[in-house]
């Protein structure tokens, strides 16, 4: 299986670019931060409590997204594989994934960081805002939280995977095409 750690900041790219991945790879797509808004659109008892911390620009637990995710994945039977997208963001949650994939005789093939300037993530978030109807975009001091919440508590996750040689990082600044191609090339390279 190839499995694929798609990791960055707040508006690197990682939703965008998964788009792209698992058409070439034929992967299966899984967001965490998409799952938890399809449940605030649902109305759910888990859509409640996600969106009292991502309104915040803060992190649902741990406790909840781990659960979330383990049974977002035993839904795919026989996947090629998983582009993870937003998840892990924590090295508790890295350490839970590699758990559940070990369970299924796999393991993360690699994780992929997308660097991007800070000035260039908050341009981008809050151009989003203006179709997204996101409310975690539309408020610039909710940006500035999700970002240091990500330098405090998302970016170590890179240790966690560079220790087992596994991190890779690459340009995320420039054209949607140029940053996939980038991607491509990382991937393809063994
Ligand atoms: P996410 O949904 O993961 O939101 P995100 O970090 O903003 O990334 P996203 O994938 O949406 O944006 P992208 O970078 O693709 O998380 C939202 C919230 O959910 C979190 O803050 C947290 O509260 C919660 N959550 C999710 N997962 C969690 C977890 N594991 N643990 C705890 N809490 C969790 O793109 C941003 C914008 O940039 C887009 O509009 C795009 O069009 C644009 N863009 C992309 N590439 C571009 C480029 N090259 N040039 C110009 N614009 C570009």
């Amino acid at each position: 299986m190839l499995n694929i750690v798609l990791f960055g900041p707040p508006g690197a790219g990682k939703g965008t670019q998964s788009e792209r991945l698992i058409e070439k790879y034929n992967l299966v797509h899984l967001s965490t931060g998409d799952i938890f808004r399809a449940n605030i659109k649902g109305e759910t008892e888990l859509g409640k409590l996600a969106k009292s911390y991502m309104n915040k620009g803060q992190l649902v637990p741990d406790s909840v997204t781990i659960d979330l995710l383990k049974s977002e994945v035993m839904k795919h039977s026989h996947p090629k594989g998983f582009i993870f997208d937003g998840f892990p963001r924590t090295n508790n949650q890295a350490s839970a994934l590699d758990v559940l994939l070990v369970s299924m005789n796999t393991s993360i093939t690699k994780m992929i960081s997308l660097d991007v300037d800070e000035e260039e993530l908050k341009t981008r978030l809050l151009k989003r805002a203006e179709v997204s109807g996101r409310a975690d975009d539309a408020n610039p001091s909710i940006i500035e939280n999700r970002i240091a919440v990500y330098q405090k508590e998302t970016a170590p996750v890179k240790s966690f995977y560079a220790d087992q040689n596994k991190f890779f990082s690459i340009d995320g600044m420039g054209s949607v095409d140029d940053i996939t191609k980038r991607l491509f090339d990382s991937i393809d390279a063994n």
